[in-house]
């Protein structure tokens, strides 16, 4: 039986529902999703005061690890990984932070995987813009022990939760279990997660583009030819606007809940970014999967699923456009070199 969705019951429940929808469920995911919502309660009150570090000074402040104050992004991968490692969940994790796997601590290890990228947009921490935290759950691929790179290195189909937690005018987490999207909304006075935003699903098509224009000149022919005829008003289309923020995160979330897509496409100019920038394991992947519970589309500019990729390494990047179905059906309609 379907169970209705209000909106006020805590991430608790709305995880231990989750959990029901697959009866061989042992609560292992339940539990490894719960320490994450813990990290990111933590990173959340830090991310808070970080306007006060100025202020306040950083000397003497300290954490709730007993800590002097860090950078942010220092501070959240750590965070990440005190959690997770000793959750008993966690076989292997992967960093976008760090270059190599961190194991679990001995003893602890368990059936899954995490990959994270622990505070992406960090530069804008400086100017009070949003940033997240995005993750990406496996199951392990070995059959015990600590993990290895392999248990890592998996195709996104295969994630079994996926999400990001924004850090902005309020905190909110997002995540898929693979049953739908839920978005939950941190009230800081009581320190919980709420559901807020059930059963999420982006809007069909948009009128929203989000794409660093800066590298325009750089860009391949269909790519240029695709966000021209999204401005453009030929045929007596209303044009797209541009929105884009520069923190993936909240590019992203914004074209969840309004409808729009977003690119960042290989170029010609500099070499690493003939894959693009973003990495597939802790931002492509993850997204994609949010997206495509939520109803939309991740592919890279030569007509990939994201989520078909096969990693061939961690910090592997891949070329991204995400959002609206239609939007995108349009891009690959340009970048097979077809046109409307
Ligand atoms: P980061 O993981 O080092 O923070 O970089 C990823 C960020 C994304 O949040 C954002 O979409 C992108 O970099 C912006 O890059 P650019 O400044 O090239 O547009
Ligand atoms: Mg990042």
């Amino acid at each position: 039986m379907a169970l209705v969705k209000r909106k006020g019951i805590t991430i608790s429940r709305q995880l231990l529902d989750d959990q029901k929808l697959h009866p061989e469920a042992t609560g292992a995911l339940t539990a490894l999703l719960s320490d994450l919502v813990v990290a990111g309660k933590i990173i959340s009150a830090e991310v808070n005061m970080a306007g006060l570090a100025d202020i306040l000074g950083q000397s003497g402040r300290t954490n709730i690890q007993g800590e002097n104050v860090q950078k942010l992004d220092v501070f959240a991968n750590q965070t990440i990984k005190r959690r997770m490692e000793q959750c008993g969940h966690i076989c292997v994790m992967a960093s976008e932070e760090e270059d190599d796997p961190i194991p679990s601590l001995p003893g602890y290890e368990g059936n899954y995987t995490i990959a994270f990228d622990p505070l992406d947009g960090s530069t804008n921490i400086d100017v009070n813009v949003s940033v997240g935290t995005i993750f990406s759950i496996h199951r392990r691929a070995s059959s015990g022990g600590p993990g290895t790179v392999a248990d890592l290195l998996q195709k996104g189909s295969s994630q079994v939760a996926a999400g990001y937690i924004i850090y902005g005018s309020s905190t909110m987490i997002v995540y898929t279990t693979g049953s739908g999207v839920h978005g939950f909304t941190l009230d800081p006075s009581v320190g919980e997660f709420f559901l807020s935003h059930p059963h999420m699903r982006i809007p069909d098509a948009s009128l929203y583009y989000s794409v660093n224009e800066a590298y325009a000149p750089y860009w391949f022919d269909d790519t240029r030819d695709f966000v021209n005829y999204l401005k453009s008003d030929a045929n007596g289309r209303k044009p797209y606007s541009a929105r884009y923020i520069g923190s993936l995160v909240s590019d992203f979330h914004r074209n969840l809940v309004k409808g729009g897509i977003f690119l960042y496409p290989r170029d010609k100019k500099s070499s690493d970014k003939t894959e693009g920038k973003l990495r597939l394991l802790y931002e492509a992947a993850p997204l994609a999967m949010v997206v495509e519970q939520a109803g939309g589309r991740a592919v890279t500019d030569d007509g990939r699923r994201i989520l078909d990729i096969e990693p061939t390494g961690l910090h592997q990047r891949v070329p991204l456009i995400i959002g609206s179905q239609h939007d995108v059906d349009l891009a690959e309609l340009f970048l097979r070199g077809g046109r409307p």
